[in-house]
């Protein structure tokens, strides 16, 4: 290929992605308002977190997958914003005391520590309600049966197998001396994998994904949530290791099981690329409509937060 022809054919990720954020945080401004005075507390708690920022990748998916196949965003986007929400959810609970005790992320003072553990948990547990009454109430367009498919899917990823059956996983692993790779994998498939999932095969059912179709995207998305967390388990040391102008990375979580104390840096680096490369092979009947697709997945494993 001619690289001038190539460099005018590329797809710009970056400028696909700034689009779909700008168009994401809008979707999610005006998901969520108080009607009443009574509601004004727990809105504004919920509104804090899901409005705190964040990289949208899983709304990003979840519209990149309708257009894939044919779809309108537009269908699509009450379900990119709730996908956001149950991860906002996942977010604000993960943060308490009870769980990770985080007091800042994303920059920013947690849930709870602005507004109470209290709050913050009935924060939470509205905010998965909505998700799911969002979606069904503003979802226009498709027939009745593929919405219910998509309500299905979100049940799936949180529920068991899904975000609490991962986190439950993760949580009874913590401190214990011999969890193994098969156990990690297992973890990311449910706490971090199955979301994705969501994302991007309900973005695929509401543009009229056939089983077929729907298996590609399964596959894509199990190995993207795999190579995202060796990536985040990457950045913990590398970033921890700039930092602090250190020549090892510090050792954020002495208690937690990670891709580089397993495999070593190099070895978890190798094992991101694979994962990638077999997640975008998963969408090659695709063509050109895969390429937002396949360069999230890349994006996944060179992003540096
Ligand atoms: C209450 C039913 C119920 C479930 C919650 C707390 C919990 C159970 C699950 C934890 C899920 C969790 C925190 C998974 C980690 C997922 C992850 C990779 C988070 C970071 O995602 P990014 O990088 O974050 O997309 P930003 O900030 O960009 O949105």
């Amino acid at each position: 290929v001619d690289p001038a022809m190539a460099a005018t054919t590329a797809f710009d990720l970056k400028a696909y992605m700034e689009e779909k954020r700008v168009y994401t945080e809008e979707a999610l401004d005006a998901s969520l308002r108080s009607t009443c005075s009574q509601t004004d507390l727990i809105v504004e708690s919920m509104r804090y977190s899901l409005l705190a920022g964040g990289k949208r990748v899983r709304p990003m998916l979840c519209l990149a997958a309708t257009e894939m196949l044919g779809g309108d965003i537009s269908v699509a986007t009450p379900t990119a914003v709730s996908l956001e929400m149950i991860h906002t959810m996942s977010l604000i609970h993960d943060d308490l005391p009870a769980m990770d005790n985080d007091d800042f992320r994303r920059g920013k003072p947690t849930n709870h520590v602005l507004y109470g553990d209290d709050v913050a948990i009935l924060a939470g547990d509205a905010m998965l309600s909505t998700a799911f009454e969002y979606v069904a109430a503003n979802t226009k367009g498709v027939a009745a049966e593929r919405v219910v498919q998509v309500l299905r899917m979100l049940g799936e990823s949180v529920g068991p197998m899904g975000l609490a059956g991962g986190q439950v996983m993760d949580l009874k692993c913590e401190g214990q001396p011999d969890v193994g790779i098969d156990t990690l994998q297992w973890i990311h498939t449910y706490k971090t994998a199955a979301l994705l999932k969501a994302a991007v095969c309900c973005g695929a059912a509401l543009a009229g994904a056939s089983d077929e179709d729907l298996a590609r995207c399964e596959t894509y998305a199990n190995k993207i949530g795999l190579a995202f967390q060796v990536a985040d388990d990457i950045l913990d040391v590398t970033a921890s290791t700039e930092e602090l102008g250190k020549t090892a990375g510090k050792d954020l979580d002495a208690d937690k099981t990670t891709y580089p104390k397993l495999l070593g840096l190099d070895r978890s680096r190798e094992v991101a690329r694979e994962l990638v490369d077999e997640a975008k092979a998963a969408l090659e009947p695709y063509g050109e409509r895969a390429a937002p697709l396949l360069g999230l997945a890349d994006y996944i494993i060179s992003r540096s937060n």
